[in-house]
């Protein structure tokens, strides 16, 4: 323990971070050439998957892969494969029967610049790319049977276990009253469970399939990264309430119209923060015993989402 503090000191996690989003950036570039044919989609799945974003899922396949000791370059494919899902279930969480989102990282919508018809066209693309990818990496040296492992756990994250069921739950939720608070809670877990921590399970959990790590190693990682989903969403509750009074104004005002449940709402502001610092030392106490060195990477992403400022 002595010493991972000792390394954690000395890491510098920005740089790593840069580093790690220059890679996977290079790699999604690659992955969407820009040419004929169905040359719209392919900018349009470009727009999306590149247009900044903070690379968290692609980091955590790489660092998971990497602290079970397997290399970066094995676990490529399927970090730009989980960052395709997540870009996917972003321009459909967008669209005008979902959310009704004009403005996505600071820029128009998939479907405000290309229109309804082809935003649906470039999700359904950007899935079938992940399945793709994911499936290359046996091509990495990766063997057939990890690989079919990874592919059924980008499965369950997706549909009737993970995404799907966490978007289908927000939908019914919308207009649940402030007053029903406990079973709001217990709604609102089950959101962010299935439609944020899934895919961050998954991403960890997949770069430690690929990587070559033991059932066990695997397993510790999904604990750890499903702390880490829950802590990033109430994080990001925390974050749309302490934002300037300006951006304060339009979540507040859609948050009463739609009835949006958030963990301030429920639990305050204050507990939301505490229960925020809970999870990340639940999250850090799931990576003991993994290598001292290694597993600094994923110890400071813990904290770098339960101190991110955006
Ligand atoms: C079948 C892929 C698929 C999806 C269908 C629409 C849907 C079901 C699910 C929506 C899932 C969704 C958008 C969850 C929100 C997750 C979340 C916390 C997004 C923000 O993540 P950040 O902060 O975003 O990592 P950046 O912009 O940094 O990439």
């Amino acid at each position: 323990r002595q010493l991972t503090s000792a390394a954690s000191r000395d890491f510098e996690f920005m740089s790593y971070m840069i580093s790690k989003a220059t890679s996977v950036n290079k790699a999604l570039d690659e992955a969407v050439p820009l040419c004929e044919p169905v040359l719209k989609i392919r900018k349009a799945m470009r727009y999306t998957l590149l247009s900044g974003g903070k690379r968290v899922r692609p980091m955590l396949c790489l660092a998971s892969c990497e602290v079970v000791g397997g290399q970066e370059s094995t676990a490529m494919s399927a970090a730009c494969a989980v960052e395709m899902i997540h870009a996917s279930s972003l321009i459909q969480d967008d669209l005008p029967c979902m959310d009704d989102d004009s403005l996505r990282r600071g820029k128009p919508t998939n479907h405000k610049v290309f229109g309804e018809g082809i935003s649906i066209l470039t999700a359904d693309a950007l899935i079938a790319l992940a399945v793709k990818k994911l499936a290359t990496s046996t091509s990495l040296g990766v063997s057939p049977e990890r690989v079919l492992q990874a592919v059924l756990e980008m499965a369950k994250a997706v549909g009737t276990e993970g995404l799907v069921a966490g978007q289908e739950a927000d939908l019914a939720g919308e207009g649940v009253s402030l007053e029903e608070d406990k079973a709001g809670l217990e709604h609102l877990e089950f959101i962010h469970i299935h439609k944020t921590a899934a895919l961050l399970e998954a991403a960890a959990v997949i770069g430690a399939i690929i990587g070559g790590g033991s059932d066990e190693e695997i397993e510790r990682l999904r604990r750890y990264a499903r702390c880490m989903g829950l802590m990033f969403q109430v994080v990001d509750d925390v974050l749309d309430v302490t934002k300037s009074s300006e951006e304060l104004g339009k979540t507040a005002g859609k948050d009463l119209v739609a009835g949006k449940l958030t963990y301030p709402r429920v639990m305050g502001v204050e507990k939301s923060r505490e229960y925020a610092e809970k999870l990340n030392r639940e999250a850090r106490g799931h990576l003991e015993g993994f290598d001292s060195i290694k597993v600094v990477p994923l110890m400071s992403l813990a904290d770098y989402i339960v101190n991110r400022q955006n």
